[in-house]
């Protein structure tokens, strides 16, 4: 069984074994929350971003945590809202899908996940939210190393969208 829980945060304080970044496609750090996993993490991250070649759209990469609580980080690059009919609800979907089956493969049991899109890509929180919950709902229905997943959400408006959407 895995637990699905929300928190109001920051994320890179989290002791979990990976904390999921929103990244864009080069890897090589940003603003928003990227930006602020970089700055905890230390400059041995981006060294080792370096290595990986970028991160397509829905794809994600895990690395080490460095100086974070978090053991990993798995990378992913959220679609830029372009109003919907630009597959961004699939690219979205495979995002966490990805993520989890890195963090799955690795045999990890605890991982935080950001509102992926929802800053400056603009993807509306609420169809994100629903997209979060539902793709890590199927993937953690069945068996697997993960005995937690984090909606790590910055907003307090956030989490209780979150909390709302999680109601059976
Ligand atoms: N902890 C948890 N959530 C956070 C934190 C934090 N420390 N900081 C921001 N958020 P954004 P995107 C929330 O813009 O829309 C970067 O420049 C934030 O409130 O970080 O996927 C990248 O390099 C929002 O709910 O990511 C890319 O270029 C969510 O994280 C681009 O932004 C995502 O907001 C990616 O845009």
């Amino acid at each position: 069984m895995t637990t699905l829980e929300t928190l109001q945060g920051d994320i890179t304080t989290l002791d979990v074994d990976a904390i999921v970044n929103a990244a864009n496609t080069s890897l090589m750090g940003g603003g928003g929350v990227d930006g602020a996993i970089h700055r905890a993490a230390g400059p041995d991250l981006v060294r080792e971003c370096m290595g990986l070649g970028g991160c397509k759209t829905g794809q994600a990469k895990m690395t080490k945590g460095y100086q974070l609580k978090a053991r990993h980080v798995i990378h992913t690059v959220g679609p830029v809202w372009h109003g919907g009919d630009a597959n961004e609800p699939v690219l979205l979907r495979s995002c966490y899908e990805n993520s989890l089956k890195l963090a799955a493969e690795a045999g990890l049991q605890s991982m935080a996940f950001p509102c992926i899109s929802t800053g400056v890509y603009r993807f509306p929180a609420d169809e994100a939210a629903r997209i979060a919950i539902a793709t890590v709902r199927e993937f953690t229905a069945n068996p697997s190393s993960l005995q937690r997943v984090i909606f790590c959400c910055f907003s307090t408006e956030d989490q209780e969208r979150y909390e709302r959407l999680l109601q059976p």
